[in-house]
């Protein structure tokens, strides 16, 4: 059979480069970047070929499954929404719309697909809402929220204007950006170089992104807080702002000039783990740069400071007079223009809590490190049930280990996932969506975060089997379950007629048609889907222009600079400075701080079940400082207990300066030795689950995002492999009955 070659994006990653797939007999003979894309222009990582490897896989579940016993068998379709639509509208019946908890992951953001997700949240009526968002980018949305008076207004790095790029706690080399979205980011950071421009990496770790630098500054995990005020203050006592552009764009100047005049570089200098000399140069050479910006990603959002410290990098770009300006922080024209409306959205902040009060809903959900205990506590208003859709929350968030038990406990618990993980296997019912490779998409997400406007469409590489359904047919027919219907039966049918046409794709068409550069607008030289459907490689709309203006969804229409709780907020953080007190005291009997790191390789924790993702050398080890290793006698690749108040670990260790002294770095997505789980390959190289050892009880101040990024721990050698109690929470776990 001859050879056909369709060019589609890679969906793993927010990057989303153009794929060229090769198909013979019905196999994925090769996956090369498509060199017409708009945006990666030919550039693919290695992660692209699992593309192929996840369409093959054995492992992969076609069709949907129900447990029996220890195990699952398969059933129909029809049996299984049936199953669902009954145990469900029971289990509301009795206990209310809130004992259904629903968990969105990341893969769901993916697809176009999500907004059947949404749709079926808003059917549910539940307040038990969590997502993926709150281990990840909750502190940017808020102060986007705060700052700029909408949640979707997380401004983006113009990365490929600026004179001067400064990264905070990402590592953009491996990740290729998010929120930000910039495949072949290493490209873009050698050219600003090439340039003539400066690259200044603010990590920990000496990572694959610092190496690309002309600097790096190893921040002390959790002290950006105070390197940023310090570099506020040296912009503001040595007259460095943009006093034009603050006084044209923004409130609140004098309220932030009053915060910063005790943050002298000298004091924050130890709370930072950088010298003032380096903090001074920094705050100078940030205002003197033609243009420049700070970047920061999850490295500083999974922090108790993930707010503040977002907040204040924002600042910083603002006060001087890079935000909303070429080669500054600066927001996308997206051929659905998403953030022109999204101001008008309530974002239910402390519009409800968690039942111990602590946890505040934001943007209608509740943050995922309340999620094992609104299961597992007994009383009034427990999840009873759970809905999950494209998310390992077992592996991906902090539990204290409780997470497996909990979902156990539950009357019910349907998984939309195309594989049996940690986490669905302990669902009653799994139901697979066709693989992507199967799927028709047009991105209409990623577009409000890419470095240049653009409008892509993904080709489909196979045809679907005639039985299969995609994640929005799927979120479809549990809506129509869940919906009150009188006369389900006649009625139920006419919704799912209905709601069956509306596919993700339509919608699109109609949304880019409708939007700033569509048809209805431009006319028939306007875009159309059909238009981007005809591309080689999508279709650019060019480079990110100002237009913060029209945006802004506060009531005067400038940037809030100095929103009074975070004033208060930060006041605090200074005065325990200056009362000599860190954010973070050591534990007792706790001597190293634990932060993640990524793989080029794997993604988030499920690429580990494809073999060319998991060969080479363990990944899953725990990287320390050669000063570290010696102190405590240890040696390069011996298997170390890592510990921390919360549970215990064991890993081989890594040896390497590139680690700060007194900073170890576990990457998270692994532990795959639980019993059932259906990752053959995955099981044989486990890994373990380094968010047993992550308290979630430690997240923002704000906006309730887990704060894994700065954990206590200890690291001592394990004792021989038989008596090693592999990753246990060090808290008895019980599940109500
Ligand atoms: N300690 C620590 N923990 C972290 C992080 C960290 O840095 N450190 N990072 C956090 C971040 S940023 C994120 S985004 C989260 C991710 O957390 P999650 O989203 O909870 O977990 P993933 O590992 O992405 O799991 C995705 C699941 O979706 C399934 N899947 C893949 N594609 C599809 C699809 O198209 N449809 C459906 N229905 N299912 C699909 C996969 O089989 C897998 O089971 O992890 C977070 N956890
Ligand atoms: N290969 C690969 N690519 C991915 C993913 C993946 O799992 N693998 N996941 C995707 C997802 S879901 C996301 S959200 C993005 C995330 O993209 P990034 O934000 O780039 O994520 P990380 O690579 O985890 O980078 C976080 C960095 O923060 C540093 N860090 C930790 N603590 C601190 C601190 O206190 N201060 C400072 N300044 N730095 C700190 C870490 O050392 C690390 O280098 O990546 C996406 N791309
Ligand atoms: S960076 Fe890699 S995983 Fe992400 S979209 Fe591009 S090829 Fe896929
Ligand atoms: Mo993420």
């Amino acid at each position: 059979m001859s050879a056909t070659t369709i060019a589609r994006q890679c969906t793993l990653c927010e990057a989303h480069c153009g794929i060229l797939v090769t198909v013979e007999d019905d196999r994925v003979t090769r996956i090369e970047g498509n060199p017409d894309d708009v945006l990666s222009a030919g550039y693919i990582c290695p992660k692209a070929t699992a593309m192929g490897g996840l369409h093959h896989d054995p492992d992969r579940l076609r069709t949907p499954v129900r447990r029996v016993g220890d195990g699952f068998e398969p059933i129909g379709w029809d049996e299984a929404f049936r199953e669902i639509g009954q145990r469900l509208r029971a289990i509301r019946r009795a206990y209310g719309p809130s004992a259904i908890g629903m968990y969105l992951g990341n893969p769901a953001a993916h697809s176009s697909s999500v907004i059947y997700g949404g749709l079926l949240r808003a059917v549910l009526l539940t307040r038990n809402f969590y997502s993926a968002s709150s281990i990840d980018q909750f502190p940017q949305e808020f102060v986007a929220w705060r700052m700029f008076g909408s949640n979707v207004l997380m401004p983006i790095v113009d990365i490929d204007r600026t004179d001067r790029l400064v990264i905070l706690g990402a590592n953009p080399a491996v990740s290729n950006g998010s929120i930000t979205t910039m495949p072949n980011a290493k490209q873009r950071i050698r050219e600003v170089r090439r340039r003539g421009g400066k690259v200044v990496v603010i990590d920990p770790r000496r990572t694959e992104t610092a190496r690309l630098a002309d600097q790096h500054v190893p921040v002390s995990p959790g002290g950006d807080v105070y390197l940023l005020l310090g570099m506020l203050h040296v912009l503001v006592t040595e007259n460095l702002c943009d006093e034009r552009a603050i006084g044209t764009q923004s409130t609140g100047w004098a309220e932030l000039r009053a915060l910063v005049a005790e943050a002298d570089p000298e004091r924050m200098a130890g709370y930072a783990g950088v010298d003032a000399d380096t903090i001074r140069q920094l705050a100078r050479e940030h205002a003197a740069a033609p243009s420049a910006v700070l970047y920061a990603r999850i490295g500083v959002c999974q922090q108790v400071t993930g707010t503040l410290t977002h907040w204040l990098v924002n600042t910083i770009n603002a006060v001087t007079g890079n935000l909303d300006r070429v080669g500054g922080q600066m927001f996308a024209t997206p051929p659905v223009d998403a953030a022109r409306y999204a101001k008008f959205l309530p974002m239910g902040y402390g519009a409800w809590t968690d039942r111990s009060g602590v946890h505040k809903s934001f943007r209608s959900e509740l943050p995922v490190a309340t999620l094992a205990d609104e299961i597992l506590t007994e009383g009034e208003g427990r999840i009873r049930a759970m809905i999950t859709y494209a998310g390992n929350p077992v592996l991906s968030t902090p539990q204290r280990g409780r997470l497996g038990a909990a979902l156990d406990s539950l009357d019910f618990f349907v998984a939309v996932d195309m594989y049996i993980t940690e986490t669905t296997r302990h669902a009653d019912i799994i139901l697979p969506p066709i693989s992507p490779l199967e799927r028709e998409d047009v991105n209409i997400l990623f577009p409000l975060f890419s470095v240049r406007n653009n409008l892509r469409y993904d080709a489909r590489v196979f045809e679907p089997p005639a039985d299969g359904l995609e994640d929005w047919q799927i979120m479809a027919r549990m809506v129509t379950e869940m919906v009150p219907l009188p006369a389900r039966r006649f009625t139920g049918r006419a919704l799912n007629a209905v709601l069956g046409q509306a596919s993700p794709v339509r919608m699109a068409t109609v949304g880019v048609a409708t939007g700033p550069y569509g048809v209805l607008r431009r006319g028939r030289k306007g875009l159309s889907v059909a238009k981007a459907r005809a591309s080689a490689g999508g279709i650019d709309l060019g480079p990110l222009e100002p237009r913060l203006r029209k945006l802004i969804g506060t009531w005067n229409r400038k940037v809030r600079l100095a929103p009074p709780d975070f004033l208060v907020a930060a006041r605090a953080v200074l005065d325990e400075a200056r009362a000599g007190n860190a954010l973070t005291t050591p534990v007792d009997g706790y001597d190293l701080k634990l932060i993640g790191r990524r793989h080029l390789r794997s993604n988030n924790s499920w690429l580990h079940n494809v073999p060319a993702m998991v060969k080479g050398r363990d990944r899953c080890t725990a990287l320390m400082h050669p000063a570290d290793a010696s102190a405590r006698g240890l040696t390069d690749g011996e298997r170390v207990a890592v510990t921390s108040p919360t549970g215990s670990i064991v890993v081989p260790l890594e040896i390497s300066d590139e680690i700060r002294a007194g900073t170890i770095a576990v990457p998270h997505g692994w532990g795959h030795r639980e019993p059932g789980v259906g990752w053959s390959v995955a099981a044989a190289l486990p890994g373990a689950n380094v968010n047993l050892l992550h308290d979630p009880s430690l997240t923002d101040t704000f906006s309730g995002n887990a704060a894994v990024n700065n954990t206590w721990v200890t690291v001592t050698r394990a004792p021989a492999e038989a008596a090693v109690p592999i990753d246990v929470p060090t808290v008895a776990v019980t599940a109500p009955q």
